[in-house]
């Protein structure tokens, strides 16, 4: 079964368990608006509902994955990438996408993402970047920018954050990519690409955290922080003039990386498989 009645349209609805709603994110959390942006580009690709697996970890952005009326498996703390790599290897006809968080992906589960880009499974990779253990209350995370105030920083972060894309980059991912929430068409049209690669795709939307990041470092309404994430034009890798992110750590958006390189499922099945099993 297709999602939505009008493929022409996109509904978020559609694609909703409207059984859950109201939902639990704060006003202004930028994670729901990843989550459309990830809705729409399913819809753009006419994705069967049926053929969809998306695995999160835990923490807000964790939670996010539930929402979705499709194949949901809401994992352990920094494992969904785990997990995956067993679902994408013993069921290569689904579309896998993880939902992990800035915590998630390069904290606990860090030792695992850097594999995951190792190997190049076939899947995608959505990391929702909001500087900070968001639904544990506002620790610091390996992407808390430099001076930030959070509940384990009270008198300012001092740790250098991690570069997320250059990590995926070097590890060699298959595709990568980063755009900030504020660009929702654009966020859209990079996971669309993202999960169209075959081979592992990671994406970094930068999300923010109004409630407990937001509010700690007096950064305004969350009208006013999505703004913040603008300050100047410059094109995008689709040649689109776009806003340019005032994160200093996040001045380029798009794609940043292609590696055009043999996808694991692939060559383990021919190695590996195929050698128990010989074409008789
Ligand atoms: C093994 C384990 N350690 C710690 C926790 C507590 N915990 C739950 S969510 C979370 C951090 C989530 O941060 P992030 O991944 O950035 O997600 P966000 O809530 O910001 O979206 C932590 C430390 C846990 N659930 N399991
Ligand atoms: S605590 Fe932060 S990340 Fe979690 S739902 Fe609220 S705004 Fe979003
Ligand atoms: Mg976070």
């Amino acid at each position: 079964m297709k999602f939505g009645t009008n493929l022409n349209e996109f509904d978020i609805r559609d694609y909703l368990r409207q059984d859950l709603m109201p939902h639990f994110m704060c006003p202004g959390c930028g994670h729901g608006i990843a989550l459309r942006a990830l809705l729409w580009a399913v819809h753009e690709l006419e994705i069967e509902k049926d053929k969809l697996a998306i695995v999160s970890g835990i923490g807000c952005s964790g939670r996010v994955g539930g929402y979705i009326d499709a194949n949901t498996y809401h994992t352990t703390h920094g494992r969904p990438l785990a997990f995956a790599t067993g679902l994408a290897l013993a069921r290569p006809d689904l579309t896998v996408i993880v939902i992990t968080g800035d915590g998630d992906c390069l904290a606990i589960g860090g030792n695992h993402f850097i594999h995951a880009c190792r190997r190049n499974l076939n899947m995608t990779c959505l990391m929702l970047n909001n500087e900070v253990y968001g639904m544990t209350g506002g620790q610091v995370s390996p992407t808390t920018t430099d001076s930030r105030l959070t509940t384990t920083t009270p008198l300012g972060n001092t740790e250098p954050a991690f570069d997320a894309c250059a990590l995926a980059q070097a590890a060699g991912a298959g595709l990568v990519g980063r755009e900030v929430t504020l660009q929702t068409p654009a966020l859209k049209n990079l996971i669309r690409d993202a999960i169209a690669h075959k081979g592992f795709s990671f994406i970094e939307a930068i999300s923010d955290c109004t409630e407990v990041l937001g509010r700690k470092n007096d950064l305004g309404s969350s009208p006013e922080m999505i703004l913040r994430q603008k300050a100047g034009m410059r094109p995008d890798s689709y040649g689109n003039v776009v806003e340019q992110p005032f994160r200093p750590n996040y001045q380029q958006t798009g794609i940043l990386a292609r590696n055009e390189r043999p996808e694991y499922a692939d060559t383990y099945r021919r190695t590996v498989i195929d050698a128990y099993n010989p074409p008789s």
